[in-house]
């Protein structure tokens, strides 16, 4: 444990120097941190999250970028906070039922932790003195809801429903820490909230003195800005695993014998520019949502039939002859699918040897689809919002990227296409 102490000060060491290096840029200077006053763990607050244990993947990745925003702010209150990473697990949607899923498996840690201070839940319980968090803090709304207009507010208050997802024991609270059986915390408080990460920032800055806070049902706290600067800078020290990178480069190259041609990342997010040159390889992607999503949308969403007729008219339209389609469908489908197509279609499924978590191969997929000639996502799926942003951080042309698969009825339906959030720097 000494070693991996070690390791953490001298990761973070490194990371101070890196900021040291970009002195010179004038918007980044909240975490430079001064490593003479600056000594680990004494002066550190951590600040853990959880969200609404139903919610998706992609949702929890947006979550995570309204927490580091607000980490931010707190940071520039001068609180030394360090955001402690969320172990991924428990999710609906992965049959594999994996937990405790380091973040570094699925995202790029050092450059998430250079937009702010992030360390994994593991080393967090490394660092700390005991397994036991001081402060969970649960938010809740209003009860009485929200009066007409919406302003920020926040207040402690009776627990509607927060204290029954944790127990106490021996006069620590238990409850569910990812999954970590021994992990306990000493307080537990409801907070009624409405606000976004600047006021929730503000609030942890003026309210708490604490050492390590849970904050429970972190989904409540909204966006300061939603695709804002600060958003998309967020997203953009959100990358991919460079192993999923990688593989998901491999497999265009190997299996779908083409070429990436899209702008290729710099060293470091902060160093990227504005751009809409990129091409993409010469196939189609789309994101074909089923299951659950079915059974949610139904009539909204197109037949097997109806998506083989979209995916063919959009192969035209740009003059391609390969489709990739990410998808949770069953096998039976996809070969369904696959006969009503005169175009190759690729689907993105690991090798067993790989081991490769369903979270993982997940990525791949969204990754393969960020490469394409032109994408269309499934309506209103988290999923096909983060690959919108890859296309929009690795520099697609706006109208190939914000489209959507229609429903067959489309005259009954409509077919609204996703809002352009486009990227800002
Ligand atoms: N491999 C793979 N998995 C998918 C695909 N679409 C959805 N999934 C799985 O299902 C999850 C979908 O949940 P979210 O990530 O929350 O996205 P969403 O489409 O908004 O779904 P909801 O959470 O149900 O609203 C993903 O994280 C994957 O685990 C896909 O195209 N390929
Ligand atoms: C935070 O502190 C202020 C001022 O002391 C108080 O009015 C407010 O109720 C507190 N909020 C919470 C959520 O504890």
């Amino acid at each position: 444990s000494r070693m991996r102490l070690l390791h953490l000060v001298v990761s973070f060491l490194v990371w101070i120097g890196s900021q040291a290096e970009t002195s010179e840029d004038k918007t980044d200077t909240v975490s430079k941190l001064d490593p003479e006053q600056f000594s680990l763990p004494q002066d550190a607050r951590y600040i853990m999250y959880d969200v609404n244990r139903g919610e998706g993947f992609n949702l929890r990745r947006d979550v995570h970028m309204r927490v580091a925003i607000a980490v931010r702010k707190l940071r520039e209150k001068g609180v030394n906070a360090i955001l402690v990473l969320p172990p991924w697990g428990g999710l609906y949607h992965w049959r594999d039922r994996k937990t405790g899923v380091r973040w570094a498996d699925l995202f790029d840690v050092p450059s998430l932790n250079s937009f702010v201070p992030s360390i994994e839940f593991e080393q967090f319980l490394e660092v700390a003195s005991s397994p036991t968090i001081d402060r969970i803090v649960y938010l809740q709304h209003f009860q009485e809801g929200w009066d007409g207009e919406y302003v920020m507010k926040s207040e402690k208050r009776p627990c509607m429903e927060g204290d029954k997802y944790y127990e106490k024991e021996d006069g620590l609270w238990k409850g569910w820490f990812y999954g970590l059986s021994a992990v306990r915390a000493r307080d537990l408080e409801c907070v009624s909230f409405q606000g976004d990460s600047e006021s929730f920032a503000e609030l942890l800055a003026r309210n708490y003195t604490f050492q390590s806070i849970f904050v429970d049902r972190a989904e409540t706290m909204l966006h300061a800005e939603y695709g804002g600067v600060e958003y998309w800078r967020a997203r953009r020290s959100m990358r991919y695993s460079k192993l999923l990178e990688a593989r998901a480069e491999r497999f265009i190259a190997g299996e779908m014998k083409e070429e990436i041609d899209a702008q290729p990342l710099t060293e470091r997010w902060e160093d990227e520019k504005a751009s809409r040159t990129s091409k993409g390889g010469s196939y189609v992607a789309v994101h074909w949502r089923r299951r659950d999503f079915i059974q949610a949308y139904g009539s909204l969403l197109p037949s097997i039939k109806g998506t083989a007729k979209q995916i063919t008219a959009m192969a035209k339209e740009f003059g391609v002859k390969k489709a990739f389609v990410a998808t949770d469908a069953e096998e039976g489908d996809i070969e369904e699918l696959r006969k009503h197509l005169k175009i190759t279609l690729y689907t993105f499924r690991p090798r067993p040897d790989e081991q490769l978590i369903d979270g993982a191969a997940a990525i791949v997929e969204q990754i393969i689809c960020s490469w394409a000639r032109v994408f269309a996502g499934s309506y209103v799926s988290t999923f096909s919002f983060r690959i919108q942003e890859d296309r929009e951080i690795r520099g697609f042309p706006v109208e190939t990227t914000f489209r959507r698969m229609c429903p067959d009825d489309v005259t009954m339906h409509g077919c609204e296409q996703p809002a352009k959030w486009k990227i800002v720097y």
